[in-house]
């Protein structure tokens, strides 16, 4: 399964750094949602779904934490550590995020507005809605 990460240019100088986000730029569609998660618990594992069409770019700006992404074949874990990395997150990825340091903010930038009809939380059905795309396109 192929990692997607985009490499955030840093504008740095004697100050420290500044890193910008530009929709259909370093981002690769239109912010419709922007939300970012913190204060979250070292033993704590979020996420455990998938989206049918919604797309987005997770990041870390401050700490780190570890996401999981399962395309229903096989499973990647990339460890957000580093705020000039973006991990592109498609539709039909179930995922999980974990190990999240006590300082880490979980940012993700969202091609849509939040929608729970968006959502698939139960696994199975996740497996089933992947062949059933997988059987539209043949
Ligand atoms: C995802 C991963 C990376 C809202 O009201 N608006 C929002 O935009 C979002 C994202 C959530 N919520 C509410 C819904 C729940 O009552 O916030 C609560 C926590 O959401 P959830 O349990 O879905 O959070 P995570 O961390 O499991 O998943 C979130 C996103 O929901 C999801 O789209 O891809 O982060």
């Amino acid at each position: 399964m192929e990692i997607q990460i985009i490499n955030f240019q840093s504008h740095g100088d004697e100050r420290g750094e500044l890193i910008a986000l530009e929709e259909n730029k370093n981002i690769p569609f239109e912010v419709k949602r922007v939300y970012f998660m913190y204060n979250t618990k070292k033993e704590v594992h979020r996420g455990f779904h998938a989206h049918k069409k919604l797309q987005q770019v997770l990041f870390c700006p401050c700490g780190s934490c570890t996401i999981k992404l399962d395309s229903g074949k096989e499973t990647v874990t990339v460890r957000l550590s580093n705020p000039t990395e973006g991990l592109v997150v498609e539709a039909n990825t179930w995922r999980e995020m974990y190990d999240f340091t006590p300082e880490a903010v979980l940012m993700v930038l969202a091609s849509d507005y939040y929608d729970e009809n968006d959502y698939i939380r139960d696994y199975d059905e996740f497996l089933q809605y992947v062949e059933a795309c997988e059987r539209k396109k043949e």
